[in-house]
């Protein structure tokens, strides 16, 4: 699926997706689901093809014709494989919604959301020049969204921060490194600080808890942790090195909803609000992550935003779209709660394979 327009960050550009999508099948009724890894290993060690094998070769098969009593019961049976979340993330998340479907509920109630209506906010990838970048920001904020973020890298972080400031004195603003900064950075990450942003997202390694503490004793601007937080167990590391303030919960990179519950729970429990971030996903993850921001803690605006910011044509009909507020309103329907256009659908798919 070629994005409507390139999406770049520090470790790189993407223009066009190359996307695994999930159908779990049981008594004539399909639930679905989405990998979320990208087409290189450059975010985390996943890709499309790696996502691939992992699904064919030992995700499928852990749970092809095993007995599990509930939709709750299918990521233990991927614990034996060493990380690869996302890839069996999307049979997880398949089969939560595959078990929504067939109790007729909403997905967003079956994974235990209580909001009716999410807060949107919007990632925006490096531009070319600054005022590009400001007339992206005035378009996406002029759409309603409630939250800017923009990506960072060395060479393209606080002097931009500081035109976008002066150009938008009262946005709610955050920037996202993505791992592209160390410890050494932290005298000029601190000049961050007067920018009074919401937070900054993972500025250091992306397996890293300890720097990313001792970085956040030196700054004033909260550090919210993406990709060093895969597990509930991660969450509760960072909380007790009170090496991140906020934490960014994505489906993928946890191995689905159960993963993403308990990582929310942990950090809940800790008074550590949590927002849904985003992988530039098709209208089915996109679907799953609106569910998934309707559970209690995330109380701040995620990365999840109308289909038409990325797809001339999505994967859903009706594509996703945002209310002039900036918020998505939850759908009654069984399931994630939006049709798929199966037409598009099958001209887009390039492979296919059954697991039985
Ligand atoms: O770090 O949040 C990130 C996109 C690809 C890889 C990593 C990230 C992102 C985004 C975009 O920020 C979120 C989205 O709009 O889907
Ligand atoms: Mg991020």
């Amino acid at each position: 699926m070629p994005l409507v327009r390139p999406f770049e960050t520090s470790f790189g550009r993407t223009v066009e997706r190359q996307i695994v999508l999930v159908e779990a099948v049981a008594d004539g009724v399909s639930g679905w689901g989405e990998v979320t890894a990208g087409e290189h290993p450059f975010y985390n060690e996943e890709w499309t093809e790696s996502a691939w094998l992992i699904l064919k070769h030992y995700a499928g098969p852990a749970v092809l014709g095993r007995a599990f009593e509930s939709a709750a019961g299918v990521a233990p049976l991927f614990a034996h494989i060493r990380e690869h979340r996302m890839a069996w993330g999307g049979i997880e998340a398949a089969v939560w919604d595959l078990e929504a479907r067939l109790l007729g509920r909403p997905l967003w109630r079956h994974v235990g959301g209580t909001r009716t209506e999410i807060s949107c906010g919007v990632s925006i990838g490096i531009q070319e020049s600054v005022p590009a970048l400001l007339e992206t920001i005035e378009r996406e904020l002029a759409c309603g969204y409630q939250r800017i973020k923009i990506k960072i890298k060395p060479g393209w972080d606080v002097e931009v921060v500081r035109e976008v400031r002066r150009a938008f004195p009262h946005i709610r603003l955050m920037v996202d490194a993505n791992s592209a900064y160390t410890l050494a950075d932290a005298d000029h990450l601190r000049s961050l600080d007067e920018f009074y942003l919401m937070m900054i997202e993972q500025p250091l390694a992306h397996d890293d808890i300890i720097d990313h503490a001792a970085l956040q004793a030196t700054l004033a601007t909260p550090v919210c942790l993406d990709e060093s937080i895969r597990t509930a167990h991660h969450a509760e590391q960072a909380i007790r090195m009170r090496a991140a303030q906020i934490v960014n919960i994505k489906l993928g990179r946890v191995g689905g909803f159960a993963g993403a519950r308990q990582v929310h729970d942990v950090c809940q429990a800790a008074g550590i609000p949590v927002w849904c971030g985003g992988m530039l996903e098709s209208g089915v993850g996109r679907a799953h992550n609106i569910a998934l921001s309707t559970l209690p803690g995330f109380v701040l605006p995620g990365d999840v935003s109308a289909s038409r910011r990325y797809w001339a044509r999505d994967v859903t009909a009706p594509p996703i779209e945002v209310t002039r507020s900036g918020t998505i309103i939850m759908s009654g329907e069984p399931g994630f709660g939006y049709a798929l256009d199966f037409d598009f659908l099958h001209a887009i798919t390039v492979r296919q394979e059954t697991l039985r």
